[in-house]
Formats: structure tokens, C-alpha cells, sequence
């Protein structure tokens, strides 16, 4: 436990935390970003992180949090891969008397007693954003507009919300369908080989990219290439995360924007168990501040990127 916090919100105690941190993967860009950011929160507060990386797979989740209930660890962050699933294991962790701190990815469990707080992005509200540049950009264009989509991890709160948010707005655009949608999983080696079948079927009649996240769309850039076209000419590609990746793609011209899904919330996290641990009273909902970006000022942004 941890003393309470002086008025400037340090800690004022030099209590250390064990911190276990049940991570989703090192599936992209994002992810290691977001793991980096919260190592290094933790060792900056003085406290101690078990850290276990999932690799995607819910099991090891699942055993991860089992090992943190039985090290007695003082707090739980646990993204989860999937949103569903997880009662049981959480339960255990609420019978054991150890908080657990949601991060970045929610779950869909009713009963909200079984963690303390959710801070992550809004993915649908990201979606929404990709959907309205792109009403935006195409204001002109007569015709159908088809879309190809390449979703995240099926069953992850980012898939499902990132589609939800962005049909929502295409709802209201006839002349916009989505033609194609399969997963990448997230990653670019998933991503291209998607998009190669996607061109393989029907390249020619391709007139958008959503990949759900931006890695997913770097691997598709590099399908598209390959397959003769011109990745932001002649297929629009829009991704989500705004990693450095992304600005590097949009400043070379071969992608043409990102939303902004923002992974540094280390240091958020770390307040958050603190405070909690403090006694203090928390939000069961925590949103992350983020923007988008496109191409033109991709040059200009890139170098101060932390991501
Ligand atoms: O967008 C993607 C990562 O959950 C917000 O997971 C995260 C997503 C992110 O693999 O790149």
C-alpha cells in the first residue's frame, strides 16, 4: 500500500508497488511503444513491474494473471486481447484483494466490481474520425467508392469498435460500401498477406484502404506495390495509431492518413494505481487525448514523434 499523495500529486511516501503488467504482445508498432512507455513509468516511480507478454493469446493471460494473484502482487494492469472470457480469472483477482487496473483494451463483463478503472483510447470515436476524412476527401467524387478493410484481432475491443465507429458513418453514404474485410491480426506480415488476396481478387476495382491500425496498412502498402498500383493514388489508405512508421509512409507519400491512438500512458497508469492506493476515489473511465494527421504535415511532425 502507498501513503497518501502531497498536494502536487507525487507520491510522498517512497513505498514501493509490485506491479504485474499482463501485456497483449509485441504485435506492432504501437505495442512496444506502449509497453516502453510503462516500464518505464514504473521504474521512474520507484516500484517493482513482473512483466508478461501474451502473445496474443488469451491463455497466457490468463496463467499470467493466476502467477500475479499467487506472487500477492500489489496491482494488476492487464490489457486484454479479447474482450470476453475473462470473469473467472478476475474474479480470482477480486477475491484475492488485488486491484486491477484495465489498460488500453476494455472488456464486455457486466460485472464492473471486477476492476477499478478502464483508461484507454475511444476506438469507436476513431473509427468515426477515419470514416468523416474520407467523407470529407471524396466530397467530390461521384460513384461507388469501394473500401477493403483490414480488422484487428477478432473479438478485440479496438476491431470491434474501430469497425463499429466507422460503418457508423458510412451508414449515411450509399455510394460507399465495404467490399472486403478479413483480420490482420494487427501485424504487417498479416496485413500484406490479406491485402495480396484482397488484389489478387479484385485489385483494379480497390478504391480504399481502413486498415485498423497503421502496421496492417504498411504491410498492405508494400502488397500494393508489388501488385503494380500506386498505394495513396490509386488506393486511398487510411490507418489508425499515428506511429512513426505511419509519418514515414505519409511524408514518402504512399499513405495518406492516421488517427491518432495514443500508447504513452505509462505515467497516467501509474498516477492512477497510486492514487487508488492512496484511497482516493477513481474514475471508472480514463480517456487517453488524442488528434489525426495527414500526409502534408507528416515531414514537418515526423521528428517529434515519440511513437
Ligand atoms: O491500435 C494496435 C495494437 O489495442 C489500441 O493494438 C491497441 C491496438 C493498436 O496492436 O496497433
Amino acid at each position: 500500500t502507498s501513503e497518501p499523495k502531497d498536494s502536487s500529486g507525487d507520491s510522498k511516501s517512497g513505498d514501493k508497488l509490485v506491479i504485474g503488467f499482463s501485456q497483449v504482445g509485441a504485435e506492432s508498432e504501437w505495442r512496444t511503444a506502449n509497453t516502453k512507455s510503462m516500464q518505464e513509468a514504473i521504474k521512474a516511480a520507484g516500484h517493482e513491474l513482473k512483466f508478461s507478454d501474451a502473445q496474443q493469446k488469451q491463455e497466457n493471460q490468463i496463467k499470467a494473471i493466476r502467477s500475479f494473484i499467487a506472487q500477492k502482487v500489489d496491482a494488476i494492469v492487464f490489457s486484454p486481447v479479447v474482450e470476453t472470457g475473462f470473469e473467472t480469472v478476475l474474479k480470482e483477482a477480486k477475491d484475492a484483494g488485488i486491484p486491477v487496473f484495465l489498460s488500453d483494451r476494455a472488456v464486455d463483463i457486466e460485472d464492473d466490481s471486477l476492476w477499478v478503472t478502464f483508461l484507454g483510447s475511444d476506438f469507436v470515436e476513431e473509427g468515426r474520425k477515419a470514416a468523416k476524412w474520407l467523407v470529407e476527401e471524396t466530397a467530390d467524387v461521384e460513384g461507388d467508392i469501394n473500401i477493403v478493410e483490414l480488422q484487428g484481432t477478432v473479438g478485440s475491443a479496438p476491431a470491434i469498435d474501430r469497425k463499429e465507429g466507422f460503418e457508423e458513418i458510412i451508414a449515411d453514404h450509399p455510394n460507399m460500401k465495404i467490399v472486403k474485410s478479413q483480420t490482420g491480426d494487427f501485424t504487417r506480415a498479416k496485413g500484406k498477406e490479406v491485402m495480396e488476396a484482397f488484389l489478387k481478387s479484385d485489385g483494379e476495382n480497390i478504391d480504399v484502404l481502413y486498415a485498423h491500425n497503421d502496421d496492417m496498412a504498411i504491410g498492405a502498402i508494400q502488397a500494393i506495390e508489388e501488385y503494380g498500383l500506386k498505394p495513396a493514388e490509386d488506393i486511398t489508405i487510411i490507418g489508425v495509431d499515428a506511429v512513426k512508421g505511419a509519418f514515414e509512409a505519409m511524408a514518402a507519400g504512399k499513405m495518406n492518413v492516421t488517427v491518432e491512438c495514443n500508447p504513452m500512458f505509462g505515467p497516467q497508469m501509474v498516477d492512477l494505481i497510486e492514487a487508488y492506493l492512496a484511497g482516493e476515489e477513481i474514475p471508472k473511465r480514463v480517456a487517453v487525448e488524442e488528434s489525426m494527421y495527414t500526409m502534408d504535415q507528416a515531414e514537418e511532425l515526423l521528428p517529434t514523434r515519440e511513437y
